[in-house]
């Protein structure tokens, strides 16, 4: 058993952790401040990715500090059911401005699991109010991550997130992931292989018809299931199926969005423009949650049809557009637009991808993938101890000083956007050093 050295850390039922493992030996972060985190006992940790891939402009950004102090001084709170505020209103255009042309109105959340909660329930709700009150179903993609919530979950396709669950949402069926050793082990960016896994799409049509089919729902790049670039011209065709029977593509961007791939969205990146974009995470640079749900043409519109005083759509969050919320991302807008940094990621991926694959060749690792400022190192699992060596290999990273996440035994790396060029090469000669040693 673990001993509780440090019974004040008992009460917090900490999220994705092995509670005992971690209470026993605690890592805890004291304070941040751009490329690094201070560990409560004073060491500094380079933030291999930005945080939870959410603090796109680095730690500790004074602008958003202070316009977040600001809010809370000037409006707290204000619903924004039935009434508003000025940020809500400003945010949502700002927003449409900054996302590549087709979008026209932004619903808020507050985290990306409300956000993919929300697209859904728009989808579904939206082929009703069109007269196509059949299309419930809803199609994800084995491996996805979309969240927490019943509807993520439901559509996710990670097993270990939805086995303890119960029966989840019903009439929802799955795509074939995309990821493939055999075809694409350390490729650069896009493979050149497995668009034609797209076509599953025409089968699950074929089984479900179309007329039963609300939306197909995709990470453009999968982040939390150990970073699945897709192949090229699959996202293309996933567009031209559900174009073809007239169901709705939704990007979740919540890791993609705001500069990773070094462009604004992945929906600007891969040129393909999704009928919803999910967002969260960078669009407060993590200072404060939020989620947003962005919609194309015709969707909002479809929905005001009714009487003049009739809610039109019902849902909504508490805190949907919550004043603080909105003031951290237009501060974060900002720094993102003054500082240029989804083209500085842009400029910065060729020497990214040139560290990350020099990797290659060392001890344990079988795949290297790379996009924008995003990366992907897969290592060998020990027999019949999945996940055991990138746990060792983050826990020792870690200790020397830098952050990374793994998924089982796949490292990802995802750096504020505000990196230099010498915390890349920090990050590879750690990794080096920690991939030589790892038994
Ligand atoms: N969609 C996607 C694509 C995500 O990556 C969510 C939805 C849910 O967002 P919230 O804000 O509800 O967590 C996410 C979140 C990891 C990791 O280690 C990834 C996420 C969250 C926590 C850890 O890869 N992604
Ligand atoms: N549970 C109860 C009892 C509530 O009254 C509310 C909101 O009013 C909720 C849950 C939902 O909370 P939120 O709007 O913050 O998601």
């Amino acid at each position: 058993m673990h001993p509780t050295t440090r019974p004040e850390l008992e009460a917090f039922w900490m999220p994705f952790t092995a509670n005992r493992q971690f209470k026993a030996a605690p890592r805890i972060m004291a304070s941040a401040k751009d490329m690094h985190y201070t560990t409560e006992d004073g060491r500094q940790v380079l933030d291999g990715t930005a945080g939870l891939w959410c603090v796109n402009a680095g730690h500790g950004r004074e602008p958003i500090a202070n316009a977040v102090q600001k809010q809370v001084m000037t409006l707290d709170f204000a619903p924004t059911f039935q009434m508003g505020h000025p940020g809500a209103f400003e945010l949502a255009d700002r927003l449409i401005k900054v996302a590549p042309p087709g979008f026209d109105h932004v619903f808020f959340a507050n985290s990306g699991s409300e956000a993919v909660d929300s697209a859904l329930k728009i989808a579904i709700a939206y082929h009703r109010v069109c007269g196509q009150g059949t299309r419930q179903r809803l199609i994800g993609r084995e491996r996805g991550y979309h969240g927490v919530g019943f509807g993520g979950i439901s559509v996710g396709g990670i097993g270990g997130n939805r086995k303890f669950f119960g029966s989840l949402l019903t009439g929802v069926d799955h795509l074939p992931h995309t990821h493939n050793l055999e075809h694409n082990a350390f490729t650069r960016q896009q493979p050149e292989w497995g668009a034609h896994l797209a076509d599953d799409l025409e089968r699950i049509v074929a089984l479900h018809d179309a007329s039963n089919i609300a939306a197909v729902i995709v990470e453009p790049v999968a982040g939390s299931t150990g970073v699945l670039v897709p192949p090229k011209g699959y996202l293309q065709k996933l567009r031209k199926i559900c174009d073809e029977h007239g169901i709705l593509l939704i990007f979740d961007e919540v890791i993609t969005g705001f500069g990773r791939l070094g462009a604004s969205f992945a929906t600007e990146y891969f040129g393909v423009m999704p009928d919803m974009m999910v967002v969260a995470k960078g669009i407060t640079n993590g200072t404060v949650p939020m989620g947003a749900v962005f919609v194309r043409p015709g969707i909002y519109d479809a929905f005001m049809s009714g009487a003049e005083n009739a809610i039109e759509l019902f849902h909504g969050y508490t805190y949907s557009g919550h004043p603080v919320a909105c003031a951290a991302a237009l501060a974060t807008l900002d720094i993102y637009e003054q500082e240029s940094l989804f083209q500085r990621a842009h400029e910065l991926s060729g020497y990214w991808e040139e560290a990350v694959h020099s990797l290659k060749g060392l001890p344990h690792v079988i795949d290297i993938r790379n996009i924008g400022l995003v990366a992907g190192i897969e290592l060998a699992a020990i027999s019949g101890k999945t996940g055991a060596r990138g746990y060792d290999c983050f826990v020792r990273c870690y200790e020397k000083g830098l952050l990374i996440r793994n998924t089982g035994d796949i490292i990802a790396l995802s750096p504020p956007l505000i990196i230099e060029k010498h915390h890349i090469d920090q990050i590879i000669e750690m990794l080096t050093d920690i991939l030589k040693e790892l038994p």
